[in-house]
């Protein structure tokens, strides 16, 4: 940060650095808010940390990374043309054809000429005189804008587990955020993977075949299920395209704009026949189905919950050949789809192989990261690499990261000690003309992203439409409103199983000082809901914002 003097200046000289809108981040949100934003007639600049555009396409590079929404339902719905030229390779594309799929984007819609690469915003402070949002980078340019929108992903700040001796590893060690951009050879090394989260698992049973000798080291096992990816077929392409239109619509009537609906049968509701038939056919479905589109009470009735986790569990004892380790892959400590369910390849079979074996950390905990590898509280072990599949400061803590200012001088983050405070997930009562997309409290945490996304950009640019016929330069969500999209997010998670769960979507991350308490950070309402409420408040001119 420069000086205070040096900072003047680099303001005044800013010559073009105000703008009607900044946006921070170019991955999908940021993007689709540009391209949406231009077409209003704004003056806008992305400020984006990478070098190019893809946000968490860009960074998340590891081996195995990939989808688990079905790819044709993932990419943007807004253009007919761009739905009608995109021809998806896989039903789960992997993140290379996703980063491609993002760059073709960005050619087609010259997107690049707008976005600032390289730059990171470090500070956002309201200037209540000018009605402006005066923005930091890290270099210390600085920017200002009417209107700030953030567009920097639920998953974007990268945690490393809090273990001494993190340093002092000699071999090579990457967060699977930070993955490298050239080729990383695992030809007969020995590696270690902390971490069996979504990442972890497709990390581990992509490398596994690759390694030397591999070891996992596991705190907590997951409910993984299998993904049943395959290529898509040439006749399958046609029929995509052609339902398009259909599948959109569908995609809006459904709790998470999945392929997948709730089924609406009662665990208990049919015979065991019935149930273990049906559980048999979403075990070998692709996709999320077993989570989106099961019983309508398995997230909800611990009951029908324990059972379905019992039919997970039988699916892992057979698929593990050593039982000691099967058990050891089973939750013991929650129940199926309370937790984010990674979708596996191969997962248990790559612990069938010799030379993978997996460390509990729970029982034999790791002390330090040393010079030659992992020491743990009953061994010493030497590798060659360790990746880090730990995780993220999820949803609050890229907002974290950036000090935004609002008006009384109050930062975000203090006003979000306690947990978040929003209005409708996307404005924050004290921070005026400041837009959060995929922010907290919003539904695209819970949702096949890009779909709420487009839906969170639709609803920010009929605001900024509105804003700019009418001649508002200031908007606020008013602390009335504010206490009740809060409290209504609280109401819509009573009875959930997952928020009696410890993971990142309950805010808990062990590597993260005082996030170790569950805070309701989602809405739980599902996306059509959600849509309805975003929508009434605009058609009611705004109803719990001030606008002048
Ligand atoms: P997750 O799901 O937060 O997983 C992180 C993993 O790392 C998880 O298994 C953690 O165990 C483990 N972890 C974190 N810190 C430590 C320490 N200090 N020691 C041992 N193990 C540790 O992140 P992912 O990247 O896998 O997935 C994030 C989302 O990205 C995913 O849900 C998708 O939506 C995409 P824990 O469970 O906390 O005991």
């Amino acid at each position: 940060m420069p000086d205070d003097q040096t900072a003047a200046a680099s303001f005044a000289t800013a010559a073009g650095g105000t703008y009607d809108a900044i946006i921070i981040g170019a991955g999908i949100a940021g993007m689709y808010q540009l391209y949406r934003l231009r077409e209003l007639g704004l003056s806008v600049r992305v400020i984006e940390t990478g070098s190019d555009v893809g946000g968490t396409w860009y960074w998340n590079r590891y081996p195995g990374a990939r989808f688990d929404s079905e790819s044709y339902t993932y990419g943007f719905s807004f253009s007919e043309e761009l739905l009608r030229d995109w021809n998806w390779q896989e039903h789960f594309a992997p993140q290379p054809e996703t980063l491609r799929y993002l760059n073709h984007v960005a050619d087609r819609f010259d997107l690049r000429r707008d976005i600032q690469f390289d730059s990171r915003v470090t500070a956002a402070a309201f200037d209540e005189q000018a009605r402006r949002w005066q923005v930091t980078l890290e270099s210390g340019e600085r920017l200002a804008s009417r209107f700030l929108v953030t567009a920097i992903g639920p998953l974007s700040a990268a945690t490393l587990p809090r273990i001494p001796g993190l340093d002092s590893f000699r071999g090579q060690s990457f967060h699977t955020y930070r993955w490298p951009h050239e080729p990383v050879d695992f030809g007969g090394k020995r590696v270690a993977v902390i971490g069996t989260g979504a990442t972890g698992v497709q990390i581990i049973q992509t490398i596994a075949p690759l390694c030397g000798q591999l070891t996992v080291f596991q705190r907590t096992p997951n409910w993984c299920t299998p993904l049943h990816n395959r290529a898509i077929t040439e006749a399958e392409q046609v029929k995509i395209k052609a339902g398009y239109p259909a599948m959109f619509e569908l995609l809006r009537r459904t709790p998470g704009c999945y392929i997948h609906d709730t089924d609406p049968r009662g665990t208990f509701e049919v015979t065991e026949a019935e149930r273990e038939a049906f559980w048999e056919k979403l075990y070998s479905e692709p996709g999320f189905g077993i989570w989106m589109a099961n019983f309508r009470d398995v997230l909800t009735d611990p009951k029908a919950n324990a059972l379905f986790s019992d039919f997970v569990a039988r699916k892992i004892r057979q698929r593990v050949k050593d039982p000691a380790t099967a058990e050891l892959l089973i939750p013991k400590c929650h129940g199926f789809g309370t937790r984010r369910v990674p979708q596996e390849t191969g997962y248990f079979e790559a612990y069938n192989l010799p030379h993978v074996r997996l460390v509990d950390t729970r029982a034999t905990p790791i002390e330090r990261v040393t010079e030659a590898g992992i020491r743990t509280s009953d061994a010493e072990y030497e590798f060659d690499m360790i990746i880090y599949a730990t995780g993220f400061d999820a949803i609050t803590g890229s907002f974290d990261r950036i000090e935004f200012r609002g008006t009384g001088g109050q930062t975000l983050k203090e006003h979000w000690a306690a947990g978040p405070k929003t209005f409708l997930g996307l404005m924050s009562a004290g921070f005026p003309n400041l837009l959060t997309i995929v922010g907290p409290h919003n539904a695209s945490t819970r949702c096949n992203i890009p779909r709420c996304i487009e839906q969170n950009v639709d609803w920010v640019t009929r605001l900024l439409g509105d804003a700019q016929q009418r001649g508002i330069t200031r908007f606020e969500a008013t602390p009335e409103a504010e206490a009740d999209w809060s409290r209504h997010i609280e109401e819509l998670a009573e009875g959930m199983l997952y928020t009696q769960v410890d993971s990142w979507a309950t805010g808990i991350n062990s590597n993260v000082e005082g996030h170790n308490i569950r805070r309701i950070l989602q809405y739980q309402g599902g996306a059509p809901a959600y849509r309805a409420r975003c929508d009434a408040v605009a058609d009611q001119g705004y109803a719990g914002m001030l606008l002048s």
